[in-house]
């Protein structure tokens, strides 16, 4: 059998970051970098002989090729077989439902997510577990230990598997399984949300754009949308996936999907807007002239989920991110269900999903999901916002504005300083951390420190704690801010600071977010001291 263990020295630097391992692809591409990578996954979940892999990625450059290395090594590690999105092709959310329809032993997802790709651009590889969700922290602990000691890595010498065609051929003694990467997934879609009522909305004449940022979203957002729902030919732009995501970054924000952006805030825009990013896993909301953030849109489905079938008797519970805003714990309280609080990462809403303490959660940065698989899922919540606008028959503008008016109002922003010296961006957040005994009580540009602590979570589940979660300061007068370092970067260090005002008078709803935020961001770079710690006057990029 033309098996090779070959020798290979351990790598530096392969700690996986807030969702699996995101380098340049020029490190991936490093001779055995991918490869020594692959063995630690494989070692660090205790083996894969006998197992079953679900193995997809979002098509950016490098992803067929390195799908090929890692059918040739699970072949070599005696993998039983591989279950492979034709043309290497899953999103995120459809490969954590492949993962737990097939009861398969875990997945290997090829992506760096909203990052660019290309050859100079980013390339990521992340294992999802049995449940369908990335790695916890023990075992991406276990996998990281792994990449420090590993010495050889396993791979059968043989010719390219055909990853257009469906159906099932062999590598060795593996089972190699090429499937639609869409049907299931659209098949699960059905299961959740009304596309009865939303084939109404549709046939009504309500119009809609979907950005696909030329990314994994494509083919499923025109199988679904175009396809089984009935909604208008054009009404997927960028639908086709590319290598290099069109030269963009695949990022659903308003900065990024501009071209959206620009359709929904212009004339004669169309009922209702979204995007999602590189590998699927993100959803932007957009109404006619009305951003949604990514907070308030949790918020709303939290209020209105109840309208669609799956959630018809009401939600166990939900979750949000520590930055996330705290709108949904408004929502939360008035259901009388509970709202819990986890570090950044999807990672950490698993054992609550798993628990059935939790039916949704959600992050800032544009993930909403549910405890249909264990993954954020983009055009899930895309869908989910139809079915509550084909129910509702309201506006998405009114939709938000009802939803202040009885709960008030969470203006957010998130500030992000990329590439920042990586000693200096630590300092900043070291002083921080250093000056929180002394912030209580502290006024600082107009506002007063409530409460300033680290936020360190206690998982309710399984009773691990993960300390050092970003530094929160609570003011008076409903503001806050968090600090945290990005922890998917691939390039220096990114500051992230994310600010919150809430607002509960009436007269006060609608007003321009970068106003009302104006103090706390003051406050928060007085705090930090931000321009003197790194040299940063402005953020790159504000969402
Ligand atoms: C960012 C976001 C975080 C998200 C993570 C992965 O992490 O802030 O909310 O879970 O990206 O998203 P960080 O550490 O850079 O702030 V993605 O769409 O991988 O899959
Ligand atoms: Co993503």
């Amino acid at each position: 059998m033309p098996m090779q263990n070959v020798r290979t020295t351990p790598i530096d630097g392969q700690k996986p970051g807030t969702s699996g391992l995101r380098k340049k692809t020029a490190v991936f591409k490093r001779p055995h970098y991918l490869e020594n990578y692959v063995q630690a996954i494989f070692d660090g979940i205790g083996g894969i002989a006998g197992k079953t892999l679900v193995v997809g990625g979002d098509g950016r450059y490098f992803n067929d090729s390195a799908i090929q290395i890692i059918l040739r090594m699970a072949a070599a590690n005696d993998a039983a077989k591989c279950i492979v999105g034709q043309g290497g092709i899953l999103s995120t959310p459809a490969a954590s439902h492949l993962i737990r329809l097939r009861q398969a032993g875990g997945g290997l997802i090829l992506s760096a997510s909203h990052n660019p790709g290309g050859p100079d651009a980013d390339f990521g590889l992340k294992y999802n577990g049995p449940n369908g969700g990335p790695a916890s922290e023990a075992v991406t602990d276990k996998i990281f230990e792994r990449t420090k000691t590993l010495d050889f890595y396993k791979i059968i010498a043989a010719d390219d598997v055909d990853l257009g065609t469906i159906g099932t051929q062999t590598l060795e003694d593996m089972t190699v399984e090429i499937v639609d990467p869409v049907a299931d997934y659209a098949a699960l879609m059905q299961t959740i949300v009304d596309f009865d009522k939303i084939r109404a909305l549709f046939a009504g004449g309500f119009t809609m754009c979907f950005d696909a940022m030329h990314a994994v979203t494509g083919p499923y957002a025109y199988a679904i949308l175009e396809g089984e729902l009935g909604a208008a030919k054009g009404t997927v732009i960028n639908g086709m996936p590319s290598p290099d995501f069109g030269g963009g970054h695949p990022d659903p924000n308003p900065i990024w999907a501009k071209e959206l952006m620009d359709k929904m805030l212009g004339a004669n825009a169309p009922d209702f807007g979204a995007a999602s990013d590189g590998d699927g896993d993100r959803n932007m909301i957009v109404g006619r002239g009305a951003y949604v953030t990514p907070s308030d849109s949790l918020a709303l489905l939290t209020a209105k989920a109840h309208l669609a079938p799956a959630y018809s008797s009401g939600l166990s519970g939900v979750a949000r991110s520590m930055p996330t805003s705290r709108a949904v714990d408004r929502v939360a309280a008035s259901l009388g269900i509970e709202c819990f609080e986890t570090p950044t990462g999807w990672k950490f809403f698993g054992n609550l999903l798993d628990a059935g303490k939790v039916t949704l959660c959600g992050e800032e940065s544009a993930g909403t999901g549910s405890d249909h698989v264990r993954e954020k899922d983009g055009l899930w919540a895309v869908l989910l916002w139809l079915n509550i606008l084909a129910e509702t028959k309201k506006s998405v503008a009114d939709l938000m504005g009802d939803l202040w008016a009885a709960h008030g109002r969470c203006y957010y922003a998130r500030l992000d300083y990329e590439d920042v010296d990586s000693d200096k961006a630590h300092a900043m957040v070291d002083a921080l951390r250093t000056a929180l005994p002394s912030l209580g009580g502290k006024a600082v540009g107009g506002m007063t420190v409530e409460n300033a602590d680290e936020f360190s979570y206690l998982d309710p589940v399984d009773g691990s704690t993960s300390a050092g979660q970003g530094i929160r300061i609570a003011f008076a007068g409903g503001a806050r801010a968090v600090f945290r370092l990005s922890g998917t970067g691939t390039q220096g260090a990114t500051i992230r600071i994310y600010l919150e005002q809430l607002e509960t008078d009436p007269d006060r709803l609608h007003l321009e977010p970068g106003t009302v935020l104006a103090q706390v961001r003051g406050a928060a770079l007085a705090l930090s001291d931000l321009t003197a710690m790194t040299g940063r006057v402005d953020p790159d990029v504000v969402t």
